[in-house]
């Protein structure tokens, strides 16, 4: 197989004692990267003078990392700027809090040129290139035209909005329509790529064969679904190991045996936390039998709402949302996950959602929890066996509290068997293999010429 090199902007470079930090994409790639040795390339997480940038490159346990700096005014307005402000609201159908700058937007391609350049130093003409995230829609663009012709891909971790969003985005060519240079765009789910289809051919008049196939100049584009997943079993092995050990036992106790409803969650807009807490106080208000027997512990998020329900509810010796504003380990919420009755996971919308697929992975067969799942994360389609619910509909989420805590143990094991199965179907273990396996099958195909209003759009692309 070929050397494959995975970029994005984050690289979990293993420190000294071998930890790397969490987050979604960084746990997916690591674990990609563990089974196929290649190279992984991205920014150092340093910002420096301009002209001081410096490349760096580690071997650890197979894997080659190199990682370039950016210079702060480059960071500025690729990261926090462009990629941040602009694209991460839009594709989470944001547009209320999008902040458009057209010099920010010229920051983010510059930004892509400054990887590319890096980046081809080092290639190889076999090399088979993997790009991830919203940071680096226009690489492959960058790439070709400093005449590199290996194969590259493309996936997208968060969610891709409908036409209507995406033309809102400024000059959104530039960047969207730039994705026409990889020769595999992979999404999360189908809703997402069937997003892109419409958007190449109802705004683009871009010809395709079955609305995933589309030819750009001389180029083809497929556009192909690859949901993310996590590794069952071993997730599930932990946490039964873990559920026993000090740390979590006394979480456990310091709750005095009272229902645990748990939550975890990076401090995001898109995550929704807010409306959960609301919803949570609505379930205290219509369902007041639960009152001083259950408690809800969300990890890492201040809220103000957290003081005012514990203000109004909480008693000497109940308080009824925990929040814990610091990462724990990852074996550690896993023993928390097997802990608790319930996860509530309502982002307003999410590419796939990971904690909800680990909530199941970690749950003991025989007395599961129960899974409340919002119906916009991209995991809503694996997880039909949860309880789903509308984020923005408290008092429907309220109802599914009460139902999780109340539902029998016949149904939450069938519930949770039928999700598990699911789920290891479409184990991590493969998800790698399977986008690049689809990224370097071979296509026989004639390009067919171009269609006029296509070739026209690509040229203002330019
Ligand atoms: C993006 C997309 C998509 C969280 N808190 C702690 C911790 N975590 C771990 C979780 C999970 C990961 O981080 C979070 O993954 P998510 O998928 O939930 O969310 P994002 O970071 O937004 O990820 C998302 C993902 O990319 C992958 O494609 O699913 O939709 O937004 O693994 O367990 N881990 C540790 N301590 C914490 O406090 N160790």
């Amino acid at each position: 197989m070929a050397r494959v090199v995975v970029v994005s902007n984050r690289v979990a470079v293993p420190n000294r004692d071998g930890a790397t930090r969490a987050g979604g994409l960084e746990v997916v790639l690591r674990s990609f990267l563990k089974r196929n040795q290649g190279v992984w390339f991205g920014w150092s997480g340093r910002t420096v003078a301009k002209g001081e940038e410096q490349v760096r490159e580690l071997k650890h346990s197979g894997v080659t990392y190199i990682t370039t700096d950016i210079s702060r005014g480059d960071f500025q307005e690729y990261y926090n700027g462009f990629a941040n402000r602009m694209l991460w609201p839009i594709l989470h159908y944001r547009l209320d809090l999008v902040e458009f700058s057209s010099r920010e937007m010229a920051g983010y391609l510059r930004g892509n040129e400054m990887f590319a350049d890096r980046l081809q130093a080092f290639l190889e003409p076999d090399d088979v290139i993997w790009v991830h995230d919203y940071h680096l829609l226009p690489l492959a663009k960058a790439l070709r035209e400093r005449g590199v012709e290996n194969k590259i891909g493309f996936f997208l971790h968060i969610p891709f909005p409908p036409p209507d969003l995406l033309t809102a985005l400024p000059k959104h060519e530039r960047t969207i329509l730039s994705l026409c240079h990889y020769d595999l765009v992979g999404f999360q789910t189908d809703n997402d790529a069937n997003n892109l289809a419409d958007y190449l051919t109802d705004e683009c008049r871009m010809p395709s064969r079955d609305r995933r196939t589309f030819i750009a100049g001389t180029r083809m584009m497929r556009i192909g679904v690859f949901p993310v997943g996590v590794e069952m079993a071993e997730f599930e092995r932990l946490a039964r190991r873990m559920a026993k050990v000090t740390a979590v036992r006394e979480v456990v106790r310091s709750l005095a045996d009272r229902s645990m409803i748990i939550g975890v969650d990076r401090l995001d807009y898109s995550k929704g936390i807010g409306t959960r807490m609301r919803a949570f106080e609505q379930f205290l208000t219509s369902y007041p039998r639960w009152r001083g027997s259950v408690t809800y512990l969300q990890i890492r998020r201040i809220d103000e709402t957290v003081g005012r329900v514990n203000g109004h509810y909480g008693e000497a010796a109940w308080t009824p949302i925990r929040y814990v504003n610091r990462p724990y380990g990852r074996s550690t919420l896993a023993g928390l996950f097997r802990s608790s009755r319930a996860a509530l996971v309502t982002p307003l919308r999410d590419g796939m959602n990971l904690v909800a697929k680990e909530y199941v992975a970690a749950q003991d067969p025989e007395d599961p929890g129960v899974l409340i799942l919002s119906r916009f994360a991209g995991a809503a389609v694996e997880c039909q066996a949860a309880l789903l619910v509308n984020p923005y509909d408290q008092e429907a989420m309220a109802a599914a509290i009460d139902q999780a805590l109340s539902m029998p143990l016949d149904e939450r094991k069938a519930r949770h068997s039928t999700m598990f199965k699911i789920l290891s179907e479409n184990d991590i273990k493969d998800w790698g293999t399977r986008f690049i396996a689809a990224l370097t099958r071979p296509v026989p195909v004639a390009v067919p010429r171009l269609a006029a209003s296509a070739s026209s759009y690509l040229a203002a692309a330019e």
